[in-house]
């Protein structure tokens, strides 16, 4: 194994003892968390379409009737009475959407080694997208490798020993010990089927296919059990389809074995080594080498060491390569989104069901897709919104008389889109399409792809047409939502009386704005639908604009309301700041002040306290161009919010974090939302050299950039589009210049210009 390469790679000096140790692998698709025992390798097993039950219709059919009184009571400060008749008319019948479920466990026995066990280790090579365990026993060195292909679609481990004919073991499938598993049969003598249904009226049947291709000694199978004896070398080769995909997924799995069996694991490998490496090396963040003690030690070791204090900006650039791993390993083409947990979960009763939280979390797991160069990874989550059309049609419809599409705070694989859960704070948000549609948008905006805007402006255009319909009079001639919350926190009244349902949440606006905006900037660029466009630009002039509160911070409802929870992890009125665009310290300084009060304010009653809500500040200070402060963020992320194989803790685990991590890290190097490539924006004190290789910027633009001495010493940049670019950064600003696609531009420091800051540079080519 590569010692020497701890920037990509995650490594640990024992088997894990449980799920949060074990190391994930994906293709979006399949997903195993590999535990690496010496007795017992034991891979837990995901496939994205294994949900309990199948689609429904859900919508309350006395949301309409009951909405004008709604309204009444929320206009008037009756906040009990809005909030349980919203409980009763609103909430979807049944009250949750479906969850997610394990698929099983492919366990491997070796009973053999019964020795002492030398030479451990277990690592997660980022660089191939390989795990390995490799230990002595007996005289004998064993190796696993294993990886799951997205070309080939299939969970690979290949076990070797460097004594011939010593690889013994039992193999077979697990399903939380039988009670949730119908069937597991042979295969002929070198495979094994495992059958289930995941339940539910309506739930997708599901199948697990298992083959082993032997050198030297025997396999055969006996009851549910393949049994390797004395052999040289096997592959084992996994794959697993539900009924959500195929009517036939047994069929399609065993045909899928049967093709790839006759080639050789190396051949394999490299298929899966090429796919990946095509997304994986586009990017890497190198900080010069400090002679960091802890860079050499087990991943696990390293993160206690940093929490305790230590300096380790290389387990900095670990975690935001491995969110790009992450983000290549559960979303990919054809797949469904990232969940909560990516695609991996070992529970029937999972925390939040799995699923899909769109008021934060979802697209939180997007954040890093289109500037650390994943955009194909977006891909799932578009697939997932055009699902959301038609539910979110006939929500829109049903509930709120409005046209367009809408959806609440959450939705699942079958693109549920009415309220979930009978909990007011959350359920009754009719924002989660309009936000989504927003990724539309910025897919378009950093890869310049017409055609994608041209299919694209059809759904965020539906879901400007909901908020159309949608927004009502406040009275003082303002356009707000209502019924509406600010994800998920309340409010108290003059009078005493808290509540969370609300007109007007500012994030609600700031989303309406920046959704309609988009949908006004489409139709310039394509040319069509202008009435529609001023259309919305007339609303637009009638939305409450951001206010700022009594101590200075950007106020979270229309009225400056007491909160009852100051310190709540959502910071929901900060969506302007980012991921949105329309405060910056440039244009609206007052705001940006204002909200760097709002996070000191949250930070202050102890905000931050999850891993994603932790994600986020960090992605704020990058934006406020507080550099110190991002870095103070992702020490605390990574200390309080990260488990010892890296994954993002809630607690419990969810991967939003990780993404929003990996995604605030790059925004302290590269922000590209106000029209300018801003480099290094937000450089914290701790690195004043590096170098970033293949970030992307807004306008088709993808950059490397190294500085030295808090200065960019050397940027190249590649545009993917005919136009013109601006840059800036500290010791670099160049005036408007011509691009060409397919062009590269490179500007180096002159040595003399090291202390001055503009003007410094030359172009090389
Ligand atoms: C939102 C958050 C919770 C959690 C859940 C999945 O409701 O407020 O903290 O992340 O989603």
């Amino acid at each position: 194994m590569n010692s020497n390469c701890n920037l990509h790679r995650l490594w640990y000096c024992s088997p894990a003892s449980e799920w949060n140790e074990a190391l994930p692998i994906g293709n979006g698709r399949l997903g195993a968390m590999i535990f690496g025992g010496v007795r017992e390798e034991k891979l837990q097993l995901n496939e994205d379409s294994v949900w309990y039950g199948g689609p429904r219709e859900r919508n309350n059919g006395d949301a309409l009737a009951n909405l004008p009184k709604l309204r009444e009571f929320i206009m008037e400060g009756r906040l009990r009475e809005a909030e349980e008749l919203a409980n009763f008319a609103l909430t979807g019948l049944p009250e949750s959407q479906r969850h997610y479920l394990p698929l099983g466990d492919l366990l491997l026995r070796f009973d053999g080694q019964n020795e002492t066990i030398s030479d451990y280790a277990r690592e997660l090579d980022l660089k191939s997208g390989v795990h390995r365990v490799r230990y002595r026993t007996g005289g004998t060195m064993f190796e696993r490798e294993m990886f799951a292909s997205y070309p080939d679609q299939v969970i690979l481990v290949n076990l070797t020993a460097d004594r011939s004919g010593s690889l013994s073991f039992k193999a077979r499938f697990d399903r939380s010990h039988w009670r949730y598993l119908e069937k597991t049969e042979k295969w002929g003598h070198d495979g094994l089927v495992m059958r289930g249904s995941a339940g539910g009226e309506g739930g997708c049947d599901f199948r697990a296919v298992l083959k082993a291709s032997v050198e030297g000694g025997s396999c055969r199978t006996i009851g549910e059990h393949l049994i390797v004896e004395g052999a040289d070398r096997v592959t084992l080769m996994l794959t697993a389809a539900t009924t959500f995909r195929h009517t036939d997924p047994e069929d399609v799995c065993k045909e899928r074995l049967n093709k790839l069996s006759v080639l050789a694991y190396g051949e394999l490998l490299d298929r899966h080594t090429l796919d990946y490496q095509q997304l994986y090396d586009r990017t890497e963040l190198v900080f010069p080498s400090s002679g960091e003690e802890g860079s050499g030690l087990p991943t696990d070791e390293r993160l206690k060491r940093y929490a305790q204090g230590e300096e380790d900006n290389d387990l900095i650039a670990l975690y935001f390569h491995y969110g790009r791993y992450l983000l290549i390993s559960c979303s990919r083409p054809g797949s469904l989104p990232a969940n909560l947990q990516g695609i991996w979960n070992d529970s029937f009763r999972p925390p939040w069901d799995s699923k899909y939280t769109i008021n934060i979390n979802t697209q939180m797991n997007y954040w890093a897709a289109e500037n650390c160069s994943l955009a194909e990874c977006h891909q799932p989550l578009f697939d997932h919104i055009e699902r959301m059309r038609e539910p979110g049609r006939i929500t829109a419809g049903k509930m709120y008389d409005c046209r367009g599409f809408t959806a609440h705070h959450n939705t699942d694989i079958w693109a549920d889109t009415a309220p979930q859960d009978m909990f007011v704070p959350a359920s009754f948000w009719p924002m989660g399409a309009a936000w989504l549609c927003l990724h539309l948008w910025e897919h378009y905006r950093f890869g310049g792809d017409r055609d994608f805007l041209d299919t694209a402006y059809e759904t965020m255009k539906e879901a400007a047409l909901f908020l159309l319909d949608y927004l009502i009079e406040d009275g003082q001639g303002r356009l707000v939502t209502c019924p509406s919350v600010s994800p998920e926190n309340s409010y108290r009244l003059p009078g005493g009386e808290t509540g969370a349902l609300c007109a007007g949440a500012s994030m609600d606006f700031q989303i309406i704005e920046a959704l309609f905006r988009a949908c006004i900037s489409s139709t310039g660029i394509l040319g069509r639908d202008e009435e529609f466009g001023r259309e919305l630009a007339s609303a637009l002039e009638r939305l409450p604009k951001p206010q700022i509160g009594r101590f200075g911070q950007v106020q979270e409802w229309m009225e400056d309301y007491e909160e009852p929870e100051p310190g709540h992890r959502h910071i929901s009125q900060l969506f302007a700041l980012y991921p949105g665009e329309r405060f910056t310290p440039e244009n609206t300084p007052e705001l940006a002040a204002a909200s760097r009060v709002t996070l000191e304010r949250r930070l202050a009653s102890g905000g931050g306290h999850t891993g994603w809500s932790r994600a986020w500040i960090i992605n704020f200070w990058a934006r406020l161009r507080d550099g110190d402060k991002a870095l103070e963020n992702i020490r605390a992320l990574l200390d309080h919010s990260t488990l010892p194989n890296l994954f993002d803790n809630h607690p419990p685990f969810q991967i939003d974090g990780n993404f929003g991590g990996t995604a605030g890290v790059a925004e302290m190097l590269l922000q590209s939302h106000t029209g300018v490539v801003h480099l290094l924006p937000a450089l914290p004190e701790a690195w004043s050299e590096g170098q970033v290789r293949g970030l992307r910027a807004r306008g088709g633009f993808t950059l490397d950039l190294k500085w030295a001495g808090y200065r960019v010493t050397e940027v190249t940049l590649l545009s993917g589009s005919d136009g013109t670019c601006r840059i800036k950064g500290p010791g670099l600003e160049l005036e408007e210049f011509e691009v060409e696609a397919g062009g590269r531009y490179v500007f180096t420091a002159k040595e003399e210009s090291e202390r001055r800051p503009a003007g410094g540079f030359i172009t090389a080519d």
